[in-house]
């Protein structure tokens, strides 16, 4: 970690279920005074990954910065997904608002509770293609590829931009 330089976080919303532009609002909305939004990526509109049978979703890519540990960050991310309306589903099913942390700096975290960079995000063109947007040579810790060598094997259909 470099001193005095605040690490860059960052975090993926997506719906697909409600009003899913309201949501990514009331995402960016509630997060607390300790969480500073640097950057957003486009919103873009995506077919469901891993769980064919359900809506279109939206995701947005945020860059942050903050004073929150990771676990504490997760923590206040969680109870915006409640506060929100989530409910329990299946795995990779609709949802009111996931809110992940994808990156938190170079760390690498392995926790049973918390994986940074987020386990899927390798394999998830719906993540890769808004970071790739923000910070396309932004390396994936512990490796000497970058966002945009990752999107190089995904099939990059089904996300496109949204048009608000
Ligand atoms: N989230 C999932 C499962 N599948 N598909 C898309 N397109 N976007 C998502 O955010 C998403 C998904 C579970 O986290
Ligand atoms: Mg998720
Ligand atoms: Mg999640």
């Amino acid at each position: 970690m470099k001193e005095n330089q605040p690490e860059r976080i960052y975090l993926s919303l997506g719906t697909n279920l409600g009003n899913r532009e309201i949501n990514l609002e009331a995402a960016k909305q509630e997060l607390p005074p300790q969480v500073k939004i640097l950057e957003c990526s486009s919103i873009y509109q995506t077919e469901p990954w891993g769980y064919l049978d359900q809506p279109d979703f939206l995701n947005q890519v945020l860059a942050v910065e903050t004073s929150l540990s990771p676990h504490e960050l997760l923590t206040y991310v969680k109870d915006i997904e409640q506060k929100i309306g989530r409910k329990p589903s299946v795995r990779f099913g609709p949802r009111i608002v996931d809110i992940d942390i994808l990156f938190y700096g170079d760390r690498i975290i392995q926790k049973e509770d918390l994986v940074v960079p987020h386990s899927r995000l390798k394999d998830r063109a719906f993540v890769l293609i808004p970071l790739a947007e923000m910070d396309p040579d932004l390396i994936y810790p512990g490796t000497d590829l970058s966002v945009s060598d990752l999107l190089f094997n995904l099939e990059l259909t089904g996300v496109d931009l949204y048009q608000e």
